[in-house]
C-alpha cells in the first residue's frame, strides 16, 4: 500500500504539537509504520531539500530545519500522499483552510510545522533517506473496518 513521509519540524516539536499531529493521521485510518525523534545535521537537511537549493529562502529553510529535533515519521495507506497533504494545508498558513493542521496551528511560511511528501516517488526517496533501516512491517487489526 502507498506510503508517506511526514515531518513534524522543530517548531512543532517545540510547541508541542506532536500528540496533535499524529492523533490526526490515527485517526483519519492511516497506519504508524516508523517514527523516530532526530535532530539533522546541516548536510542531512540540505540533501532533504536539495531540490529546493536555488531557491533564495533554502539558507533559512536548512537553518529552521536543524534549529531542533524533528519527528520523522512514514504513514501508510490509499492515497496517504495526497490525503496527507490535504490534512496539512497549503504551504503558506495565510492559504491554508481553517482544519488543516497548518490553517489551525500555524501563521508563517518558515514556520508551517510540518512536511509532507508531495508525490509517491519523492515519498519512496524521503522514506529511503530518513529511513535507511527500514520500516515495521505490521498490520493493523482494524483493516476491515477502514477498507471495504
Ligand atoms: P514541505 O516540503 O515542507 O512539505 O512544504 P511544501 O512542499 O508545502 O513546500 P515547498 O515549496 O517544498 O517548500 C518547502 C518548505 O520551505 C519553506 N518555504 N519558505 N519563505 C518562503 O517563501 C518559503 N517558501 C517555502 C516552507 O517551510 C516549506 O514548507
Amino acid at each position: 500500500m502507498e506510503q508517506t513521509f511526514i515531518m513534524i519540524k522543530p517548531d512543532g516539536v517545540q510547541r508541542g504539537l506532536v500528540g496533535e499531529i499524529i492523533s490526526r493521521f490515527e485517526k483519519k485510518g492511516f497506519y504508524l509504520k516508523a517514527m523516530k525523534l532526530i535532530t539533522v545535521e546541516r548536510a542531512f537537511a540540505e540533501k532533504h531539500y536539495e531540490d529546493l537549493s536555488s531557491k533564495p529562502f533554502f539558507a533559512g529553510l536548512v537553518e529552521y530545519i536543524i534549529s531542533g529535533p524533528v519527528v520523522a515519521m512514514v504513514w501508510e495507506g490509499k492515497n496517504v500522499v495526497l490525503t496527507g497533504r490535504k490534512i496539512i494545508g497549503a504551504t503558506n498558513p495565510a492559504e491554508s483552510a481553517p482544519g488543516t493542521i497548518r490553517g489551525d496551528y500555524a501563521i508563517m511560511v518558515g514556520r508551517n510545522i510540518i512536511h509532507g511528501s508531495d508525490a509517491v516517488e519523492s515519498a519512496r526517496k524521503e522514506i529511503a533517506l530518513w529511513f535507511p533501516e527500514g520500516v515495521s512491517e505490521w498490520q493493523s487489526s482494524a483493516h476491515s473496518w477502514i477498507y471495504e
